[in-house]
C-alpha cells in the first residue's frame, strides 16, 4: 500500500479510537524506586505518555481527587497516604486507554490482583497499592484537569504508533 494511504489511514484510526487517561503512581511507588519499572509497563502496552511531573500533593488536590470517597471509612487515610510523599502524576493516551490501564494495574486489593499487573507485582495492602488509574473518560478529564494545564499536555507521533494502532 501506498506510504501515504496508509499514513492517512493510521490519522483516521488515530482520530476515531483514541482516549487519554490519567494515573499516578503512589508514594510507596515513588520511594520504593519504582518509577521506571511501573512506567515500562505501560510504555511497553504501547501507551503514549502525553504528561508527566513528580509532585507534593496537597491536602486540598487529595481531597478533590478522591471526593467520590469522602464520608467513606478509608477516605482520610486515604488521603493522608497519599499526601505523605511525593507522588508520580501520568496522561496516558492509546486505543481504549482507559480499560487498558485498568487491566495493567490490576484489582484494587493486592491480595485479589492478578500476577503480572502492577497491584499483582508491586504491592501488599490496598492502601499502599502502587498506583492509580481512572476508571471513566469523564473522570480521567476532572482528575487530570485538578493537576494539569492544558498547555502541559503534549501531542506528537511515535514511530511505531501507525503500526500498533493499525494491527
Ligand atoms: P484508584 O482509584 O486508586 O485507581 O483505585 P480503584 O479505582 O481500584 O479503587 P477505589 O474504589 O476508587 O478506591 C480508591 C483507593 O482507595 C483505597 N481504598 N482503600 N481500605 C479500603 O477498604 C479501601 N478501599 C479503597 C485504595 O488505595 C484505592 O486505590
Ligand atoms: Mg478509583
Amino acid at each position: 500500500m501506498d506510504i501515504l494511504l496508509r499514513q492517512e489511514r493510521a490519522r483516521k484510526v488515530v482520530s476515531l479510537e483514541l482516549e487519554r487517561t490519567f494515573a499516578f503512581l503512589k508514594p510507596e511507588s515513588v520511594v520504593r524506586g519504582l518509577i521506571g519499572e511501573i512506567v515500562s509497563r505501560f510504555e511497553n502496552k504501547g501507551l503514549k505518555l502525553l504528561a508527566a511531573k513528580l509532585i507534593q500533593m496537597s491536602d486540598e488536590q487529595a481531597r478533590n481527587l478522591y471526593s467520590v470517597h469522602n464520608g467513606k471509612p478509608f477516605f482520610e487515610e486515604l488521603v493522608t497516604h497519599v499526601t505523605s510523599s511525593p507522588v508520580f502524576l501520568m496522561v496516558w493516551e492509546g486505543p481504549n486507554a482507559i480499560s487498558i490501564t485498568r487491566n495493567l494495574v490490576g484489582a484494587t486489593n493486592p491480595a485479589n490482583a492478578a500476577p503480572g499487573s502492577i497491584r499483582g507485582d508491586f504491592a501488599l495492602t490496598v492502601t499502599a497499592n502502587a498506583v492509580h488509574a481512572s476508571d471513566s473518560i469523564e473522570n480521567a478529564i476532572r482528575e487530570l484537569s485538578i493537576f494539569f494545564a492544558p498547555a502541559e499536555i503534549t501531542n506528537y507521533v511515535k514511530p511505531t504508533e501507525q503500526r500498533f494502532l493499525l494491527k
